[in-house]
């Protein structure tokens, strides 16, 4: 009989399959916590304590989660994802969740990211120089595509833990907002059966940061146990009146 790990379900259901994305680091840092971020989801991930792995495997299925950075360049880091999902698609390994993760120094809070617009307008050069001003993210692209992640029962499940955390309408107009669109754009137009999204974090390295690592490691967890979840998202009020 072949020997088990603990965190090997008993069933042999194919695995609920996990994406997350960190970044590179950018303007002059020498880390980026998104990534950091993601390498502690997979360290969490190969010890079985995710609270996403406990209610995936309840349903008798094992969660498998990658990682895959990308870096902080306009022309590359949206089209070395769809690259992924396209070979993933291939490989019949298409993932059921894809979280991408960045940083937005300067904030206080993790911000489930609604949209992505189809604008790029930087307000620094990228790590290859590129500061495109006003320019489409797909020129011949919708307006704005919109995350499927069930981010409001997130929000309230991440709220519940004492965690700060917000709804947001904007992702910026730089790399981040880039990978979004173009993620979501992806999503759409190949009929995935696949929920993304993206979350911004703080600097949770920061000495007077109100989110350390390991509560932002929580957060993203729960955003991934809820979307792992069928149906639509929970219907709560989440709006802002301006
Ligand atoms: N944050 C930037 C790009 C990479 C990152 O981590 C952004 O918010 O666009």
């Amino acid at each position: 009989m072949p020997t088990q790990t603990p965190h090997e379900p008993a069933s042999a259901s194919a695995p609920r399959r996990v994406l997350i994305t960190g970044f590179a680091p950018f303007d002059g840092a020498d880390r980026n916590p998104s990534w950091d971020l993601a390498e502690q989801l997979a360290t969490r991930a190969a010890a079985g304590e995710l609270v996403a792995q406990s209610e995936a495997e309840s349903s008798g299925a094992a969660l498998e989660l990658q990682t895959m950075l990308l870096p902080v360049e306009f022309e590359t880091a949206g089209a070395l994802l769809c690259t992924r999902l396209e070979e993933l698609t291939r490989a019949g390994e298409m993932p059921e969740v894809v979280v991408a993760l960045g940083l937005a120094g300067g904030t206080d809070a993790v911000a489930l990211e609604r949209v992505g617009i189809n604008l790029r307008d930087a307000r620094i050069p990228d790590n290859a120089g590129s500061q495109p001003v006003d320019e489409p993210v797909r020129a011949d692209g919708d307006g704005a595509r919109f995350a499927t992640l069930r981010l409001k029962a997130a929000h309230a499940r991440i709220a519940a833990a004492g965690i700060p955390v917000r709804l947001s309408l904007s992702a910026g107009t730089f790399v981040c907002n880039d990978v979004l669109y173009t993620l979501m754009d992806h999503l759409s137009r190949t009929g995935a059966d696949t929920r993304g999204g993206f979350v911004h974090v703080p600097d949770l390295h920061a000495e007077q940061t109100s989110v350390s690592l390991q509560q932002a490691v929580h957060a993203v967890d729960l955003l991934i146990a809820e979307s792992l979840h069928a149906g639509p998202d929970t219907a709560i009020p989440g709006g802002t009146l301006h």
